[in-house]
């Protein structure tokens, strides 16, 4: 799920028909972030929807079956008592600034994250970090099962929450439960570091579904569950403790036809224009990320950097947009990736900029949803490439906004995306040359061949939107 303040997309919630599904129960959704957020201002005290891909699929289902949310709002607290919203039962869960400390920035965010992205950074291993993921867990659990009745289906997400399908089974063994893994799962060998592994195992088991973004992460999971606690079974099926488990892939997207009628609005083709007139016609090459450091932000600029050291393409003819969202600035790893890159941004610009052309354009905040838009149709080259990444929305969004057919993507091969957008320029993420190359071909890719990629492309990711993938999953939780 995008992370907390870094989705933008104003989705139209029920703009499109749903297929019909396996129905069980009202549903009750369990995220570590409630799809509200609380405003404050001169028309009053409310609550108003964050926009974001989840959201957008699960919010007309809550109003079909009639449903709740269970989240977090986001302040450090109590928490306010459940309430209606938009025609679905609201449930905030209360979450102390201790606890946000340990159980979120720590235990999520300092070892679950690292862990599950290949190690790319240490992973920490707290006591106390894991006291307080097991009682958050435990009161998420709780508000699903306020929220839920015998015969409900429970939808829990991410790592946040791992131990809250086995803890909501032990309450309602009737629920249908299923989890599903925004981020990846790590091969046993990692997996095994964990000193709470069998827990997190145990806790995920209590689904009767668990999803996952590949077939990769799934089998790590499955393999994990097998050597780890006492399941058996295959890679897709597991049994454990009377129960049978489904484990499959279920690659999650995004609401492509809302980006297709905003990219096509007057306002954003105004705004890329007017980007593309900024940036004296050059071609651009564009970046947008969370400042995390899976995302590979650094090693990208450094292959901008060789580029340019190279000389075939001058700073004449490109420019590099990067977009990066501030997050989690209160870990160390972030901050010390924050200062790297301002510092290869200086460089480069340093090096190659001119009194009439900078170089490398860096822009460290959140876009709203208009502006990202006109961007990516801005963008003649995209470059999307984290070192390891559960899915990636934004090579899936850029592709969405190139509505005109154009446009080349240069995409990680450690990205989930990169299983379905295969006509997309594929990298190795840590090859600062072999990135270079792909930028080089990219600006030189003859049209037709560009064309033919892109539409592809756009055919997968219009077929595949979030509705298809919200169906896919809770038609095989209800079968
Ligand atoms: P993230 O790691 O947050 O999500 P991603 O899938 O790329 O990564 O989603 C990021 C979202 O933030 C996108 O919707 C994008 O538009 C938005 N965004 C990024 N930079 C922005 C900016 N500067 N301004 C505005 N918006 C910006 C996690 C996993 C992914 C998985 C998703 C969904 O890590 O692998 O794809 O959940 O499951």
């Amino acid at each position: 799920m995008a992370a907390p303040g870094s989705s933008t997309a104003e989705l139209k919630s029920g703009a499109r028909q749903r297929s019909g599904q396996a129905e069980s129960g009202r549903l009750v959704v369990v995220a570590n972030r409630l799809p509200v957020r609380r405003v404050r201002d001169d028309e009053g005290d409310r609550w108003v929807t964050s926009p974001g891909g989840l959201v957008a699929a699960v919010h007309p289902l809550l109003r079909e079956r009639g449903g709740s949310w269970v989240g977090w709002d986001g302040t450090a607290g109590k928490g306010p008592d459940p309430f209606d919203h938009e025609g679905f039962r609201v449930h905030p869960v209360g979450v102390s600034a201790d606890e946000l400390e340990n159980f979120y920035y720590g235990f999520s965010n300092e070892t679950v994250w690292p862990l599950y992205h290949d190690c790319i950074r240490a992973p920490q291993y707290h006591r106390r970090w894991w006291r307080a993921y097991q009682r958050v867990n435990e009161r998420f659990a709780d508000g699903a099962v306020e929220a839920a009745g015998e015969h409900d289906t429970v939808w829990i997400h991410d790592y946040q929450l791992q131990l809250v399908p086995g803890l909501v089974r032990e309450r309602r063994p009737g629920a249908r439960i299923g989890f599903f893994n925004h981020i990846p799962f790590p091969p046993e060998e990692l997996f095994a570091k964990l000193p709470w592994r069998r827990q997190i195992l145990e806790g995920l088991l209590g689904a009767d579904l668990v999803g996952f973004q590949t077939k990769l992460a799934a089998k790590n999971f499955a393999r994990s569950a097998r050597q780890l606690t006492s399941a058996t079974g295959t890679d897709t099926t597991l049994q454990f403790e009377g129960r049978t488990i489904r484990v499959g892939a279920f690659p999650i997207s995004i609401d492509a036809g809302a980006f297709e009628e905003k990219v096509n609005e007057e306002r954003t083709r105004r705004a890329a224009e007017k980007l593309s007139s900024d940036f004296g016609g050059r071609r651009v090459i564009l970046g947008v990320d969370r400042l995390d450091y899976t995302k590979g932000i650094d090693v990208r600029l450094r292959a901008y950097e060789e580029m340019l050291r190279r000389g075939r393409v001058k700073v004449e003819d490109v420019i590099y947009v990067q977009i990066a969202v501030p997050t989690r600035e209160k870990v160390d790893e972030y901050a010390d990736l924050r200062s790297s890159v301002n510092e290869l941004v200086g460089r480069i610009n340093g090096t190659y900029a001119t009194m009439e052309n900078i170089a490398v354009h860096y822009v460290y905040r959140s876009l709203p949803f208009d502006e990202l838009v006109g961007c990516y149709r801005a963008a003649d080259v995209m470059t999307v490439t984290p070192f390891r990444d559960g899915m990636n929305l934004v090579a899936k969004e850029y592709v969405a906004t190139r509505t005109d057919g154009s446009g080349v993507l240069v995409l990680s091969e450690f990205a989930g995306a990169a299983l379905e957008l295969k006509q997309a320029l594929l990298v190795n993420p840590h090859d600062v040359d072999g990135i270079a190359d792909a930028l080089e071909r990219a600006l030189a890719l003859d049209e037709a061949d560009a064309r033919k990629r892109m539409a592809s492309m756009r055919r997968i990711v219009r077929a595949h939107d979030v509705y298809a993938w919200s169906d896919a999953f809770l038609g095989r939780l209800g079968r």
